[in-house]
């Protein structure tokens, strides 16, 4: 058999063929010439893939409509019996799918087996959630009335996410779409299309041996912008889940808000932590490190700006240059790094933009410079940054997708959370502090104007358990644990009156 990217010799794209083989994938009715993917350890080329027009988008939501008329009848702890299989695939094959996450993100291998591990988790979730889509039932005002929340499928899930988490994000809806009763069609990132390829090729074949699910209940756009605007736009899509920047954020709201469609959107983070007198220091620092460089920086989670108390700001500082120091940044693929390479030239051009805007207002910069590592010519490694800033300024309220930590310094409580939430995004925030009273108050209604709120913790690494998302430019959604099932049905209140009278509701007389 010929691994379907013979056509690239690279040692990379032939660990890709072999690991499609390994599941029992292929893409070669994806091969063509319209995007090439390449591996950001070290810029060689992956595939070169066919992309999907807005056209054959139009299709899959006809065919995604058709399997969703079926699908919305099958009982719901059926459809958790397709997510049980699935999941179970995906473990099995934790370390394969792991490894290509690792070659086509760049991402550590530790933390794209955690990225998997949150494929894993999301299913058994689902599963479990599919026995559990609870309706209330409420008090009428009437007698012999009752009045009943059910809650229903809701349609066609138009997905759309970025190359950052390119399995973990998809895998939250659409596990909990599928369990919901809806199918879905997903449009990954142009970064990562073979790892969809993989867990999508994955869950379609769970769904092919699944004899209660419909033909085309998952699908795949691999395209650019325009497919994403094909979906935004598609009046029978009936919700469209997005993560990914403020911008695209911005135009996929306004146009799904325009045809009174349903958008769940997680976009940008500029995420802080306060470090208070109080913080247990050694646990602060480890937090504030792996937060800040984790994924090379490219979470939306990621802790982007410190937020110190004077009193202990030098001391921590030197702390936490010094161990950046000691940071090994290589190959993703070698278990002793600790930050692999950006994504691309456009991230690492974007950083190096960021860091000379952060001179131009005042900051001090330690790091931030590209890595010649051997054998690597064209991956982007980069030393990641501190910026020490006098303060708040423009660059430090913009999210930059890298490893930059903005640190400042604060004098009371007040102060810090007037920083934190002095910014126009609102997905995490953490404070490390012994003081009950501040942790609290961080937490509460005076407090983060976040939708993560951690204590003692960094602001990356959220649980699935939990609902994930944000306020203000962050875009509102939630996904993932919680209730945020309820994104992925229609509600439908009924009243029932089993009287033999029939009194109105409110009082209201009407004699015939
Ligand atoms: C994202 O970066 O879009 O909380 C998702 C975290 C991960 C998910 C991040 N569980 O950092």
């Amino acid at each position: 058999k010929i691994p379907s990217t013979a056509l690239s010799a690279s040692p990379l794209a032939t660990q890709v063929a072999a690991t499609f083989d390994q599941l029992g994938l292929s893409f070669d009715d994806r091969l063509g010439s319209d995007l090439t993917v390449f591996s950001p350890i070290d810029g060689s080329q992956l595939a070169a893939l066919r992309m999907d027009t807005p056209g054959d988008v139009d299709a899959m939501v006809a065919n995604a409509r058709t399997a969703f008329a079926a699908w919305k009848l099958v009982p719901a702890p059926h459809r958790g019996e397709l997510v049980r299989r699935y999941g179970a695939q995906v473990r099995e094959h934790k370390e394969a799918l792991s490894l290509l996450l690792s070659i086509e993100n760049g991402k550590i291998l530790t933390e794209a087996r955690g990225e998997v591990q949150e494929v894993i988790d999301i299913c058994e979730y689902a599963v479990g959630l599919s026995r559990q889509l609870f309706g209330l039932t409420i008090a009428s005002e009437r007698p012999e009335h009752r009045l009943t929340e059910y809650w229903h499928p809701m349609g066609v899930l138009g997905l759309i996410s970025a190359f950052n988490f390119p399995a973990a994000v998809w895998a939250w809806g659409t596990t909990v779409a599928l369990v919901c009763g809806d199918s879905a069609i997903w449009k990954p990132s142009e970064k990562t299309p073979l790892t969809a390829l993989a867990f999508a090729g994955l869950l379609a074949k769970a769904a092919d041996d699944y004899d209660l699910a419909p033909n085309h209940l998952v699908q795949v756009a691999i395209g650019d912008a325009r497919c994403g605007t094909a979906i935004a736009d598609h009046p029978d899509v009936a919700i469209v889940s997005a993560t990914g920047s403020v911008r695209m954020g911005q135009d996929v709201a306004v146009r799904v808000a325009g045809r009174f469609g349903r958008s769940v959107l997680e976009l940008g983070g500029n995420n802080a932590a306060i470090i208070a007198p109080s913080a247990d220091l050694d646990l602060a620092l480890r937090g504030a490190v792996f937060a800040a460089t984790g994924t090379c920086g490219q979470r939306c989670t990621s802790l982007r700006r410190l937020i110190v108390h004077h009193s202990i700001r030098d001391a921590f500082v030197q702390r936490l240059t010094a161990t950046f120091a000691t940071l090994r940044i290589g190959s993703p693929l070698d278990d002793a790094t600790h930050v692999g390479p950006l994504i691309d030239q456009i991230a690492f051009d974007g950083m190096q933009r960021a860091l000379e805007q952060a001179r131009r207002e005042g900051g001090t910069v330690h790091g931030g410079e590209r890595l010649d590592l051997t054998g690597a010519a064209d991956g982007y490694y980069v030393r990641p940054a501190i910026v020490e800033m006098p303060q708040q300024s423009a660059i430090v309220c913009e999210e930059t997708f890298a490893p930059i930590l903005y640190v400042m310094g604060y004098g009371t409580l007040d102060e810090a959370i007037a920083l934190q939430n002095g910014v126009s995004q609102g997905l995490s925030s953490s404070i490390f502090t012994n003081d009950v009273r501040e942790a609290e108050r961080f937490q509460s209604a005076q407090g983060s104007d976040c939708g993560i709120v951690n204590v003692n913790i960094g602001t990356s690494g959220a649980e699935i358990g939990g609902a994930f998302g944000g306020e203000k430019v962050t875009g509102g959604g939630r996904v993932s644990g919680s209730d945020s099932w309820k994104n992925y049905m229609r509600r439908a209140t009924a009243t029932v009156n089993y009287s033999a009278s029939l009194p109105l509701a409110q009082g209201v007389k009407f004699d015939l």
